[in-house]
């Protein structure tokens, strides 16, 4: 989570009284905090207090550093959301929202999923018309051999899909077809000219597209 950081200051807002801020929390470390600020969408910065472990969360995103005072233990980071690292391959769409790679050798679904996590993502989760279209025009998914895997199974309850955090997947995009239970994971197929989705063996070897959250 460290590489997320980005701008640190060791300055705080003039006049920003700790009683008028949303609620803090106490944590030990600067990254449980940082990981607080990921977790909450209206967070952009935080403060964090390196001998109280006091955190707070902070939704300005226009701090400016002369509005900023210095004090000794209490520094201020900014969390950069959009961060998107092309240097491990990965790509930037701003519409719709998406830092994105495919996955350059085929591996199992299980093995697909460590290799995104290992970059600090997850299989990609295509949940809206729009991150389809988009992911289905990518010249990698176009080729009829690439056939990646997406996010998505139902390896829980039959025929109930949900993404790997537990979401239920309200948005799909069946081949008409499927699913035909033949397997509980989800790969793009290009197939009759159109990039749809098949249910298939997670056992099975298929290049694979990982995301990265932004935003
Ligand atoms: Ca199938």
């Amino acid at each position: 989570m460290a590489t997320l950081l980005t701008g640190m200051f060791s300055l705080v807002i003039k006049g920003y009284s700790l009683t008028d801020g949303p609620p803090g929390f106490s944590v030990w470390s600067v990254t449980a905090c940082a990981d607080r600020c990921l977790a909450d969408k209206s967070c952009y910065a935080f403060f964090h207090n390196k001998k109280s472990g006091l955190c707070l969360l902070h939704n300005s995103k226009h701090v400016t550093n002369r509005e900023l005072t210095p004090t000794t233990d209490m520094r201020f980071y900014v969390i950069n959301k959009d961060y998107c690292p092309t240097e491990k391959g990965y790509s930037y769409s701003s519409d719709p929202p998406l830092c994105y790679r495919l996955g350059l050798q085929k591996l199992n679904h299980n093995a697909a999923m460590a290799a995104c996590q290992n970059d600090g993502g997850f299989l990609v989760r295509i949940d809206s018309q729009k991150k389809h279209d988009y992911v289905a025009q990518l010249p990698q998914v176009m080729s009829a051999s690439s056939q990646p895997w997406i996010d998505g199974g139902d390896d829980d309850i039959e025929n109930e899909w949900r993404f790997t955090d537990g979401t239920l997947m309200t948005y799909t995009h069946w081949e008409y077809t499927q699913p035909n239970h033949d397997g509980d994971c989800v790969r793009l197929r290009l197939y009759n000219y159109k990039v749809e989705w098949w249910d298939t063996q997670c056992s099975l070897n298929h290049l694979f597209i990982c995301e990265i959250p932004t935003g």
